[in-house]
């Protein structure tokens, strides 16, 4: 059984292993094209909470797997993650200055080296899925990891959210859409922060990884949720970027739509939910059980 204060250090220790993870698999900042490569070492070294590193490494401890089998998709997964915050920041979409309490890579760098830092980074998160030494898993798995991350970065995924969320400033969108949007913006990269660790077993257990599915689905909803609220709620400085945004360029959130009290309710009640869809499993996944609750409790 993992002891109350399990989650702090397990968090630490696998912040500092994904930190690693990332370092051994991006090119050297003294490697052409430098200039390059030294944003794309700026924007995914030394910051974030690496929430989906996290949740692939609970996992695999929930599966029982040594967490060196799953270094590769850890840092894959936040290679997608990284590329979307740089993107995102981007004048083009939400023109950012602050990201984990740094200039973002377009104003430490320059614009046109923050796009391909970004292309550069979605590109190098498929090339550790396919050629990762971290991943022993046969073949079939491989593949199934990269279909699963190319799913949840692309057009049905997270870029498709994005779409959606761009699309929708300004306009009142209602609940179901909201939800459908944020289930594809943010909640597709935590589901497959999930799933890529119950591919890296073998064999897959079916019944586990719908179970599982069902945990990251809920706990996805759940972030975005506290999210939004932490959006209202928070300050700047607390967050390391920009606060009110939300309501700064009229986007539809949570709190807008079921005032704060409502949004916290939603939250807790999908934290039940993602605890639920575990309940046939042991003290193994208490780390996920405990994540789930600091999604819905973290104040960054
Ligand atoms: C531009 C391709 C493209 C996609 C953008 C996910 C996304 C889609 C943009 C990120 C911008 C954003 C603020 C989304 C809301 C929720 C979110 C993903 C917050 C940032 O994630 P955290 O809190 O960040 O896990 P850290 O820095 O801790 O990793």
């Amino acid at each position: 059984m993992t002891s109350p204060d399990a989650l702090p250090d397990f968090m630490a220790a696998c912040q500092t292993r994904a930190e690693a993870a990332l370092d051994a698999r991006l090119p050297a900042e003294t490697r052409m094209p430098e200039r390059l490569h030294q944003a794309m070492r700026y924007s995914a070294l030394g910051g974030g909470k690496r929430l989906r590193p996290l949740l692939t490494y609970a996992t695999g401890q929930a599966l029982g797997l040594a967490l060196d089998l799953l270094d590769g998709p850890a840092a894959a997964v936040e290679m997608i993650h990284v590329y979307s915050l740089i993107h995102d920041d981007l004048p083009a979409m939400d023109n950012d200055t602050l990201r984990r309490g740094k200039p973002t890579c377009h104003i430490a760098f320059d614009e046109a080296t923050a796009i391909l830092a970004g292309d550069g980074l979605q590109a190098l998160a498929f090339h550790v899925l396919a050629h990762d030494p971290s991943i022993r898993v046969p073949a079939e798995n491989r593949v199934a990891m990269i279909e699963c991350l190319a799913m949840a970065s692309g057009s049905l995924g997270m870029v498709g959210g994005q779409a959606i969320d761009l699309d929708a400033v300004g306009q009142a969108l209602d609940l179901p859409t909201l939800e459908s949007m944020h289930i594809r913006k943010t909640g597709a990269l935590i589901r497959a922060s999930v799933k890529l660790a119950a591919l890296a077993q073998t064999p897959i257990e079916p019944v586990v990884t719908d179970r599982l599915d069902h945990y990251a689905k809920c706990i996805g909803l759940a972030f975005q949720i506290q999210d939004d609220i932490l959006d209202e709620e928070s300050d700047t400085q607390t967050l390391g970027k920009t606060q009110g945004k939300d309501r700064d360029n009229n986007k539809p959130n949570y709190p807008a739509l079921l005032g704060l009290a409502g949004a916290k309710q939603k939250a807790r009640e999908l934290h039940e939910s993602a605890l639920d869809s575990l309940a046939g499993m042991g003290p193994e996944a208490n780390l996920l059980r405990e994540l789930s609750r600091f999604i819905i409790e973290r104040h960054h």
